[in-house]
């Protein structure tokens, strides 16, 4: 079993996507990558249900607005039920009022969810609540009224390619089968007008969120060109496009409740719930704390994320108890922190001991989940000199700093000063320099160089997809890289093994592992439809000379498709002494 111990500290104001996204998409992108932190609320006839129908129960941790799907329920009875919503206690000065208190910048509505019933008025289809209930105000008019009163990015979910309830969506083979479908036609005179009349109807929206993806990219490439007409300013989340590799949106969003191992290179969002449902259920009551939540968000604003955090409201239109007291909790929380999190950037520090960091220019906030019993808080991997150490809390008391083997040390009170998350603040002389601790072989086994610890350079860039999770991608030519850098004690053979994905496209180029001064070159295989990884063996290389290498993964040349989807890189210790050419020398 290879081991490693991975000391690494990632480059200082990880590099976005400027090459991809582009100067357009980065402008429209500010205020997302500010905000950090957004309320999602997912609200429909579904809530009317809570979790049941006909005796059936939805189980807990399951998603509750799936219900009309998971028992099958015909359209007209799920259409019969929808006309008993009427949300009399529904306020959108109070939504909107919780989710600033509780620090959030920006809220998502589902505008229509899956089971097709649009919760605005739509001229589109009169399966809408103003139309359809005799509840006659449109919601979503008053969200989108109540956010830019309070100064909240107002957004908007919309289910564009799954719809149960349109005779050509996508999902619904109870009532009608999948072969008499014709797809074309329900985007044409459901999805993408109803979307046009989101984008027409309630002043600039902060994003538009799409679920599920859609089949081909031109399919996708309507709504996104649709948004950017109408308004170019509006966001697009990443699942507009189907599952697979390529953004077609404005960033990436992780699968739902997903959390990276950090590293990406790309702006992201996760969605999370606060229990196990999206939408409402009674029996659902197995709650986050509001401290589970505080860490969730310096965690997921550490890797550089934002934070989309449910709640799923009654029919009536009440906040379910639990979640406003979370929120609340949290929100006084941000009130006292917010600096540390608001117009932050990712960490190159990664987790340490005593929790995660966030960075503002030459500002490092310290987040302490766990305090030193010691009072001595250990900062790793921070070369710069410090300037100033003090509680965000409690700005005018300095705390004494001193450095000893490495490492910044900060006597700290005795006592945290706040649950869950003390923010101590640290400020640093010059940008911030991150020491890049390399690699030290854990065992005489070898090395595992995955792609979260390489520096990527170029093009490279460490994304997500919801196929295949994460991996390095969009490097087309020799200057755009992968690197890592390794102490080797132990001489010898190594076997090389190098495991990535590629569909048929990509396959046939060449690619270059360096490791030191010497090169091995391998062509690009198959590896199957989608993002399947496969590992190939490289052959070996000899390190004849302890001291510290370079390992390289670049293509061999410059083409319009991309190299691979890189997982990793191993270098094992070969039992049988290598015939390969001795290494000229380490650096
Ligand atoms: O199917 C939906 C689900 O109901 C919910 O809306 C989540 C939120 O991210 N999105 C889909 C599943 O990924």
């Amino acid at each position: 079993m290879i081991k490693t111990f991975a000391a690494i500290a990632l480059l200082a104001g990880t590099a976005l996507a400027l090459n991809v996204q582009g100067r357009a998409a980065d402008d429209r992108l500010r205020w997302f990558r500010d905000a950090k932190f957004g309320m999602f609320i997912h609200w429909g006839p579904y809530a009317l249900l809570a979790g049941e129908w006909n005796g059936n129960k939805i189980p807990i941790g399951a998603e509750a607005e799936w219900i009309m799907h998971r028992f099958n329920i015909p359209v007209r009875e799920y259409r019969e039920m929808a006309r008993g919503l009427n949300p009399v206690k529904f306020d959108a000065e109070r939504w909107v009022g919780l989710a600033k208190a509780a620090g959030m910048r920006y809220l998502v509505i589902t505008a229509k969810h899956h089971d097709g019933f649009a919760m605005y008025h739509s001229g589109v289809s009169d399966y809408n609540i103003a139309d359809w209930t005799r509840f006659k105000r449109d919601p979503l008019k008053e969200l989108s009224e109540a956010c830019r009163k309070a100064g909240i990015r107002f957004g908007v979910y919309y289910s564009h390619r799954e719809d149960w309830d349109h005779p050509d969506g996508f999902g619904n083979g109870w009532d009608y089968p999948p072969a008499g479908k014709n797809f074309e036609r329900y985007l044409a005179e459901k999805s993408l007008p109803q979307v046009r009349e989101l984008l027409t109807g309630y002043g600039p929206l902060g994003l538009v969120w799409f679920d599920r993806g859609m089949d081909t990219p031109e399919q996708a490439g309507r709504f996104v060109d649709l948004v950017r007409t109408l308004q170019p300013q509006c966001l697009i989340n990443g699942r507009v496009g189907s599952y697979s590799q390529e953004l077609l949106g404005d960033y990436q969003d992780m699968g739902d409740n997903g959390m990276p191992p950090g590293g990406l290179d790309e702006p992201w969002e996760t969605p999370q719930t606060l229990n196990g449902t999206w939408g409402y259920s009674r029996f659902d009551q197995q709650w986050k704390s509001a401290g589970n939540v505080i860490q969730r968000l310096v965690e997921i604003v550490s890797k550089g994320g934002n934070y989309l955090l449910n709640i799923g409201p009654m029919a009536d239109g009440t906040i379910p108890a639990p979640s406003v007291a979370t929120l609340e909790k949290v929100g006084a929380w941000m009130a006292r922190n917010g600096e540390s999190i608001y117009g932050t950037t990712a960490s190159p520090l990664g987790e340490a001991p005593w929790g995660r960091c966030t960075v503002k220019g030459q500002k490092i906030y310290l987040h302490v989940f766990h305090w030193p019993s010691d009072a001595v808080l250990r900062v790793h991997g921070i070369a710069n000199e410090v300037t100033a150490a003090y509680p965000l809390l409690d700005p005018g008391r300095k705390l004494p700093v001193s450095r000893s083997e490495g490492a910044i040390l900060i006597a700290v009170p005795e006592r945290r000063l706040d649950d869950e998350d003390t923010v101590i603040a640290m400020e640093i002389a010059g940008p911030l320099k991150a020491e890049r601790a390399p690699l030290v072989q854990a065992s005489d086994e070898g090395f595992e160089l995955d792609y979260l610890e390489a520096r990527t350079a170029g093009k490279a860039m460490k994304r997500f997809n919801r196929d295949g999770g994460f991996h390095i991608a969009k490097w087309t030519g020799p200057e755009d890289t992968a690197s890592w850098r390794l102490i080797v004690g132990r001489t010898g053979a190594y076997r090389v093994k190098i495991r990535y994905a590629a569909p048929k496209a990509q396959a046939g180029r060449t690619y270059i592992v360096a490791v030191g001064p010497h090169e091995m070159s391998a062509e690009v295989r198959a590896t199957g439809d989608g993002f399947q990884y496969a590992t190939f063996d490289l052959g070996t290389v000899t390190i004849a000379k302890a001291g510290t290498y370079v390992v390289t993964v670049r293509p061999a040349d410059a083409a319009g498709r991309e190299l691979m989807y890189f997982k990793s890189l191993t270098l094992e210790q070969a039992i049988e002494p290598s015939p390969i050419r001795p290494e000229p020398g380490a650096k």
